[in-house]
């Protein structure tokens, strides 16, 4: 009897399709866990990443039903996206086609991979029954101000005819067509995030030491709250009149008010509406009005990998405390969408500040004790600060806004990072936002019970404008407010929207989703997820989007869970000869190949036994051999198991290498609900039960050798050995 992967794997795999053998119970009252890996985008086929990504959520899901909880494992698919319209243009296959013929094949290679997800709760984001949920989640979240409407500047690539995202523009080119990027005015469609920035924040302390801190910090930052004092510089007279008389004062913010008498510029941000004046009335030389244009096209990301630049305006505002004249200038380093746009500047205490006083001359005032050089970034007392002087820093900051609060002239402020989450998408494969613009009532959100809002299939996509906007007749309806004619909306939402709420899809029972999208019952069951399993890089976008649909939904009545992961396992990438395994880098190394020539068990314990999962794995071929030559060893020894249950053994009567033998099997028995449970080092677990192996060669008493196999077969979680399954 020779091990042959491929028949025992098939029978197997045969045998749970059967017994329906992964499914979670209905019953709600059992004790529960949710392991969840992220799930795919169809591209078309497996890779590496994934097969590591399913490889440890399926050895958690496996060792929780052994230890008899309901247990939710779940696969589906984050259908909807670019490449499905790539390669419609590319290759002439509808998005549609493409994407299911992807799943179905990607689906099959899951199942040769033996992974022990449930069935039944499998569907694709582009699913018109997920849509028609979405939907109407959209809509609520309209009703409660959470969605909006508004204009604001976008990426705009002209010869591609759309919107691009802040990572979609290199060195102010587009990233596909290499056309220079335009910034624009558009509409679109905002989800309020920032409305939630607080309480992303603070339950960020729910998830310490249960998610990578990395992951917590990265959030944190991105949120980036500051507090602060916002306060008006008023312009002089001068100044006044220069503009017209169309601008008093603006705005600035700053984390700094102890700082306030060092002021010895303002800037603004060059698309400020006061630059923007000044620009536009040719009030400034032309090359400085042709530089300050330059600045403004491009973005933010851009800027920052600028040095300093910026130019006086000629215009002047009044210290609020000091009465001094201010001279105000434009900088490339001040955000618009910060603050009020536009900084006071206290180049004796700010790295910034101080690099472009210097570059252009400008004083330097300092109003901190401390430090020998300047900048000075430090703590210390204030000097030269009028009633303030002699104060710690600290403490001038509280009694200079509370100074500025009671003369009027200020008040306290917090401020975010986090902008709120552009949700508009010029494109075709996406969820269509499901409203509709009427001449007499405005947007109005479509009939609950006209959802979903469906993309028509006959279109023609050709990589140039919205092939939703380019459709015939699809846009034009009846207003569901006045009926009169109206146009549907064209955008389609971002398909970050689809994966924050998916892990609810899951959880509500599949007999339910004709109803409803989330069942309240279901859902408070199963949420929060007891382990999550995913990629590093979705640190920020993913993670918050879903936490943050997770309070939004919890707000609307959809259930009760604050955070949709209570646990998270950030996964290692894997590399090939020191480079991440990519189809650019032709370094890749096919899952199906492996599997067909070692089967799904070498494959998936090779995955877990090279690195501890949060660490890279570099592929190597001999260790893909070593898993392969300990599972068949352990088949060739399956033979000497000889009862059904554990042997009684009389310690007394063994030799040295039998006892030996059983301390290698226990002391790996005793390392596997650590590792399953909270180190997740696979590797470790699996090194001793090679030991535990060796050792029980080194014996010959039958009884040590059945529970030696019953303990190796616990520790490894049956996943290995499917032979021993029943
Ligand atoms: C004066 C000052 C003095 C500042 C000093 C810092 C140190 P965070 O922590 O990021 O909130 N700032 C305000 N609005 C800005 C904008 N639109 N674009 C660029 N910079 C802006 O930083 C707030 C600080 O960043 C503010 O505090 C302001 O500079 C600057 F010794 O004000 B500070
Ligand atoms: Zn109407």
């Amino acid at each position: 009897m020779s091990y042959n992967p491929k028949e025992i794997e098939a029978k197997w795999q045969q045998q749970w399709e059967a017994e329906q053998a992964f499914e979670p119970s209905d019953s709600l009252s059992q004790k529960k866990k949710y392991i969840l890996s992220m799930f795919p985008f169809p591209s078309g086929r497996l890779h590496m990443g994934h097969v590591r990504n399913y490889a440890i959520g399926d050895a958690l899901a496996r060792y929780y039903r052994k230890q008899d909880y309901n247990v939710l494992h779940p696969i589906g698919w984050d259908a909807f996206g670019m490449p499905a319209e790539n390669a419609a243009i590319k290759h002439g296959r509808h998005p549609k086609e493409w994407t299911y013929s992807n799943i179905d094949y990607m689906r099959k290679e899951l199942g040769t991979l033996g992974l022990s997800f449930s069935k039944t709760r499998e569907f694709a984001t582009c699913d018109p029954l997920y849509t028609k949920h979405e939907q109407k989640f959209i809509i609520e979240m309209f009703q409660k101000g959470l969605l909006y409407r508004e204009s604001t500047t976008v990426n705009w690539c002209e010869s591609c005819h759309t919107v691009l995202a802040n990572e979609q523009v290199e060195e102010g080119c587009c990233w596909r067509c290499d056309n220079p990027v335009e910034l624009k005015e558009m509409p679109g469609y905002y989800l309020d995030i920032i409305r939630y920035a607080d309480e992303l924040l603070e339950d960020l302390s729910q998830l310490e030491g249960k998610w990578p801190s990395q992951v917590i910090t990265m959030q944190r930052n991105w949120i980036g709250k500051s507090q602060g004092l916002a306060f008006d510089f008023e312009l002089t007279e001068e100044s006044k009149a220069k503009l017209g008389g169309k601008f008093d004062r603006y705005e600035v913010f700053t984390t700094r008010p102890d700082t306030i008498y060092g002021v010895t510029y303002s800037a603004l941000a060059p698309e400020h509406p006061i630059t923007k004046y000044l620009v536009e009335h040719n009030l400034l030389e032309p090359e400085v009005a042709e530089k300050i244009k330059a600045i403004a096209n491009m973005s933010e990301v851009e800027r920052a990998k600028q040095d300093k630049e910026g130019y006086p305006l000629g215009i002047n505002v009044i210290h609020p405390l000091t009465g001094e004249q201010i001279p105000v200038w434009t900088a490339n380093f001040v955000l618009a969408s910060y603050g009020g746009g536009a900084v006071m500047a206290v180049p004796a205490h700010d790295e910034r500040d101080y690099e472009f006083a210097t570059k252009y001359n400008l004083p330097i005032k300092r109003v901190i004790e401390g430090g020998e050089e300047l900048p000075y970034t430090g703590s210390g007392r204030l000097i030269e600060s009028d009633r303030f002087s002699c104060v710690e820093n600290e403490e001038a900051k509280i009694a200079i806004i509370n100074y500025m609060e009671e003369e009027g002239k200020g008040q306290g402020t917090t401020n975010y990072k986090l902008r709120n989450w552009g949700v508009s998408r010029q494109r075709y494969w996406g969820a269509p936002i499901p409203f509709v613009h009427c001449d007499e009532c405005g947007l109005v959100p479509e009939k609950f019970e006209n959802l979903p809002v469906a993309l028509p299939d006959d279109v023609e996509i050709t990589g140039e404008g919205n092939p939703l906007e380019n459709h015939p007749t699809w846009k034009h309806c009846k207003c569901p407010k006045c009926g009169k004619e109206a146009l549907r909306e064209t955008d389609t939402l971002d398909t970050f929207v689809q994966s924050s709420w998916y892990q609810f899809r899951y959880a509500t029972n599949p007999k339910k989703w004709e109803e409803v999208g989330i069942d309240k019952a279901d859902a408070d069951y199963w949420l929060g997820v007891d382990q999550y399993i995913g990629g590093i890089e979705h640190a920020i976008l993913h993670l918050l989007y879903a936490r943050f649909f997770t309070k939004v939904l919890r707000d609307l009545g959809y259930h009760d869970i604050d955070e949709p992961f209570q646990r998270l396992l950030t996964q290692g990438m894997v590399l090939k000869d020191g480079a991440k395994m990519s189809k650019s880098k032709g370094n890749t190394v096919d899952p199906d190949a492996l599997v067909d020539k070692y089967g799904a068990d070498t494959a998936r314990l090779f995955i877990l036994f090279a690195a501890p999962p949060q660490k890279e794995l570099e592929w190597n071929d001999s260790a893909v051999d070593g898993a392969f030559r300990f599972i068949k060893k352990l088949y060739d020894r399956s033979g000497k198991v000889t009862g059904k249950t554990l042997p009684e053994i009389d310690q007394n009567s063994l030799s040295k290498e039998s006892k030996l033998a059983r301390v290698k099997a226990y002391e790996a028995l005793q390392k596997s609900a650590d590792v399953y449970e909270y180190t997740f080092a696979f590797n470790t677990l699996i090194a001793a039960c090679m030991e535990a192996l060796n050792a029980l060669d080194k014996q010959d008493n039958a009884d040590v050798w059945t529970e030696g196999m019953y303990l190796c077969s616990t520790c490894l979680n049956r996943s290995f050995r499917m032979w021993l399954q029943s």
